[in-house]
């Protein structure tokens, strides 16, 4: 039976804005997240877990439970605030702290470069639609590389990148009403992944032993029934949603159907001489991915109304092209994200199989109302055997042949979701505040936080 890799990177993923607070201390500049309209009933980033301030208490908090990665994300805009002028040298000194202490741990630092919070003065300047971003975010890229390099070997360009092109509404790197950008988005889309394949390009000249990867958030599509137009429009979805990233970040070329489906609806980025070449430049070394769960969707054409809305796990639709639909055979958590760990199984196996690259997860978690009970304690049994049967299938993929080398559920702390607020919670360590009453913000080990200790200890095998 194979089992997880010797030195298996266990750990668990956070992000910037969504865990830090200290939102305009120490020099920092305004994000995307930092100015977005809040939704209602949910509170804003400015305190957030406040980790920025209890890092260390955090830290040695994953060090007792044995990671031996913790995946963070650094703030464009403490590094440079304005996304392209002066770099600040206090962020520089904030995570080249958090670096340290981490390596006194023996925790490897595995560090997204951007994750939803882009500097809000590049955004009015035209944010991803504007060229001048790559050559902003490239720099940015640089000042870490040159500042972290020797301490960081794993790295993440770019968060989600999927999700902010068909859900920017949703995590707030949009303006609402995304149908009528779509243009828009698609050119930004090629801008980042230009971004993102200089950015690999980079490393691999200025630490040629450090390695890079794309982060997107990857669900196997499922036909509704095995109609073949139910399967074409799976094969749709697959290709808009995951395919599409991944065959440019590994392969440097646009996904067939994608394109295709860019031709139909008029929404073909202008691509320069030039452009190709860079993309094909790339070279990841591995891929990670988010997992929460599968899609499933349907042909035929919901009404307009239906179209709207929808989430990182919620498919909404395109007409003439998939109908985002639900799966009978699945649960649902609280907030109605269907839960699948076979489908898990599945999508690490199809994902190995099209790319041959190692891989390693960096986000799957249940996002629940966690209370504590009459003692105070914290009993989260749904979110343990969400994680034990994640990582059973993720064992099983392993059995079938799949390169694994590291697992990072969301989240390592509790922190602010990006738009159901600070009440759906996701961490191993419960912090104590409410949505709008921020408390003591202590910490508190939830019944997760001894549990997750003793998978780490026995790699995966005690769940
Ligand atoms: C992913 C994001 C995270 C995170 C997580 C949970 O899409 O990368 O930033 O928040 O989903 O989502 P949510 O906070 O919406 O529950």
């Amino acid at each position: 039976m194979n089992k997880y890799k010797e030195g298996f990177l266990w750990g668990a993923s956070t992000s910037a804005y969504q865990v830090e607070g200290a939102s305009a201390e120490d020099g920092k500049g305004q994000s995307v997240q930092d100015v977005k309209k809040v939704f209602e009933g949910t509170s804003d980033f400015t305190v957030a877990s406040d980790h920025y301030h209890r890092y260390k208490e955090d830290i040695a908090l994953m060090a007792e439970m044995g990671f031996k990665t913790y995946r963070f994300s650094i703030a464009w805009t403490r590094i440079i605030p304005d996304g392209d002028g002066e770099v600040n040298e206090l962020g520089i000194k904030h995570y080249s702290d958090v670096i340290d202490e981490c390596l006194k741990y023996g925790i490897e630092p595995l560090i997204t470069m951007y994750h939803f919070d882009l500097p809000y003065e590049l955004e009015k300047k035209g944010g991803w639609s504007n060229r001048a971003t790559i050559d902003a975010f490239v720099n940015y890229a640089k000042v870490l590389f040159e500042n972290y390099g020797s301490r960081v070997k794993y790295w993440l360009t770019i968060n989600e990148q999927n999700m902010m092109i068909l859900h920017g509404a949703a995590i707030g790197t949009l303006e609402m009403d995304e149908s009528s950008i779509q243009k828009i988005l698609y050119q930004q889309n090629h801008h980042m992944l230009i971004a993102q394949a200089l950015t690999m390009k980079l490393l691999h000249s200025m630490v040629p032993e450090a390695k890079i990867g794309p982060a997107p958030n990857i669900a196997y599509v499922y036909p509704k029934s095995c109609n073949p137009k139910d399967i074409i429009a799976s094969q749709n979805f697959n290709a808009i949603r995951n395919w599409l990233y991944l065959d440019m970040a590994v392969y440097g070329r646009y996904n067939v159907v994608a394109w295709n489906f860019m031709q139909k609806k008029g929404l073909t980025p202008e691509i320069l001489e030039g452009d190709m070449e860079a993309l094909k430049g790339a070279n990841p070394d591995f891929i990670a991915f988010n997992y929460y769960s599968t899609a499933t969707v349907s042909d035929g054409e919901k009404d307009l109304e239906e179209q709207k809305g929808g989430d990182q796990q919620i498919a909404v639709g395109e007409p003439g092209f998939y109908n985002g639909d639900s799966n009978g055979y699945l649960q649902r958590t609280e907030f109605g994200w269907e839960i699948d760990p076979d489908g898990f199984r599945i999508t690490l196996r199809e994902v190995y199989d099209r790319y041959q690259l190692p891989m390693i997860i960096t986000e799957n978690g249940l996002g629940a109302y966690d209370k504590e009970n009459e003692n105070g304690d914290i009993i989260d049994d749904y979110r343990i055997e969400y994680l034990a049967k994640h990582i059973e299938q993720a064992r099983l993929a392993v059995e079938d042949g799949v390169d694994l080398f590291g697992f990072c559920p969301w989240s390592a702390i509790d922190l602010i979701s990006t738009h159901q607020g600070f009440v759906k919670r996701y961490g191993f360590i419960y912090v104590n505040r409410d949505e709008f009453d921020l408390k003591d913000l202590s910490r508190k080990k939830k019944k997760s936080f001894h549990w997750y200790k003793k998978v780490i200890a026995s790699n995966g095998d005690d769940l």
